[in-house]
């Protein structure tokens, strides 16, 4: 008796939970009727009813009321890890898939993705799950082309924790769109793991391919990027990088495509905050050769984290390059992010985080002008992904493309009242 009192009296003095809300964010078609896209936030540590179960918010962009929300179905399972909304093909509409890496399968933790139809009705139901304990299916997804006859229309989904002969070798596969069934899956090699990060590459490197970035692989001087070739076979495109590459490479690939010029591909050489003295860079690679490398400024930043790289914000009819920098190798990072012009390769903006706790710039994303002035606005998330603390849940700010000092709208997790 005496110990369920006590326990009682510890669970009243507990901190208030963990969130990371604005882990993920994705732009969606408007659900409130002001003509202004919505956005889908996701916080994989919500509470809920069962504990950690993970939320995607459906939130007014405008406002910043929760419009709708879908719940993960099971605690821990890191429901909203990863977001991606399809675009219209073949007559299926878009959808919003919904990785859950930790979902869990007969007791074995498989992963899973998640599909949620937009619209008038909307609905959830899950698209696919992993096959073995600890892969982390559904931890990154892209959608592709035609990569093979079955598919049409294909939604990679990595898998960074697969494990071939007790080593993590990652994997990718490949769903249709269309029938929702596995068109085909590449495995990485304990040298090359794959599955954290799945990017286009365009034909920056004369061939048009897929590539993987993967955190377990430590760059040498023969940097090279996983790449998936035609037969959907693990290839490699070595990259034109003579130096000695110090830190996680290829840690974040992004293709910058571009109205006029060859399309550009960015990668990320992250160095992880308190590990080492080392500095991160951005490779920025165009006709297969590198043409600029930007570096990290401040020690410890998390530069290379994430890259926008769609939006022109100068107004020179070129996208520009957005570096998130959300840590400082403390605990409670202020974080913020820079601008790079995509013309000239200079630093043209820095924003730092609001707050000593803000951990700005976890998250990046964009593509519309909100406050109509004619220049794309930012969205950035404030998260902290590398040591969530109690009682700070995220939040989501989008930010004056124009006057990046300027915040527009800062949206929070709505709090719960069961
Ligand atoms: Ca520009
Ligand atoms: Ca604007």
């Amino acid at each position: 008796m005496l110990q369920s009192v006590c326990l009682i009296v510890l669970s009243l003095s507990q901190p208030s939970p963990i969130g990371q809300f604005g882990y993920c964010v994705s732009l969606i078609p408007d659900l409130d009727g002001d003509k202004l896209p919505d956005l889908a936030i996701s916080d994989p540590l919500w509470v809920g009813v069962q504990g950690g179960q993970g939320r995607v918010g459906l939130i007014s962009s405008r406002t910043g009321v929760l419009l709708d929300h879908f719940d993960g179905d099971q605690s821990h399972a890191r429901f909203g890890a990863a977001l991606l909304l399809t675009t219209e093909e073949g007559g299926i509409p878009a959808q919003l898939l919904i990785g859950a890496p930790s979902f869990r399968q007969n007791g074995e933790m498989v992963g899973a993705v998640y599909s949620l139809q937009l619209g008038e009705a909307r609905r959830i139901r899950l698209f696919a799950r992993g096959e073995q304990e600890g892969e982390l299916f559904g931890y990154c997804m892209r959608q592709a082309g035609n990569l093979t006859a079955e598919c049409a229309h294909s939604i990679l989904i990595g898998c960074p924790g697969f494990k071939s002969k007790d080593a993590i070798v990652g994997r990718v596969a490949g769903y249709s769109l269309e029938s929702g069934k596995e068109c085909f899956d590449v495995l990485g090699s304990s040298a090359t793991s794959i599955g954290r990060q799945v990017s286009d590459i365009g034909d920056v490197f004369g061939r048009p391919g897929i590539a993987f970035a993967s955190d377990s692989y430590v760059g040498s001087e023969n940097a090279f990027l996983p790449t998936l070739g035609s037969e959907n076979r693990l290839g490699r495109c070595v990259l034109p990088i003579t130096e000695q590459v110090k830190g996680l490479f290829p840690y974040c690939v992004v293709l910058q495509k571009r109205t006029s010029g060859n399309p550009r591909l960015l990668v990320s050489c992250y160095v992880d905050p308190g590990s080492a003295d080392a500095r991160g860079h951005i490779y920025v690679i165009e006709g297969g050769k590198v043409i600029a490398r930007l570096d990290e400024e401040t020690l410890n930043s998390g530069f290379g984290t994430v890259i926008y790289a769609c939006d022109d914000y100068d107004a020179d009819g070129c996208p520009d390059i957005v570096v998130g920098t959300p840590d400082d190798g403390g605990v409670m990072p202020r974080g913020g992010f820079r601008v790079y012009s995509g013309a000239k390769l200079t630093l043209i903006g820095e924003r730092k985080g609001d707050s000593p706790t803000d951990s700005m710039g976890s998250y990046i994303a964009g593509g519309f002008d909100y406050d109509a002035d004619g220049v794309p606005d930012i969205i950035v998330s404030c998260v902290n992904t590398r040591s969530p603390q109690p009682g700070i849940r995220g939040k989501v700010k989008i930010i004056s493309g124009k006057n990046i000092q300027q915040t527009l709208r800062v949206l929070e997790s709505p709090v719960e009242t069961k």
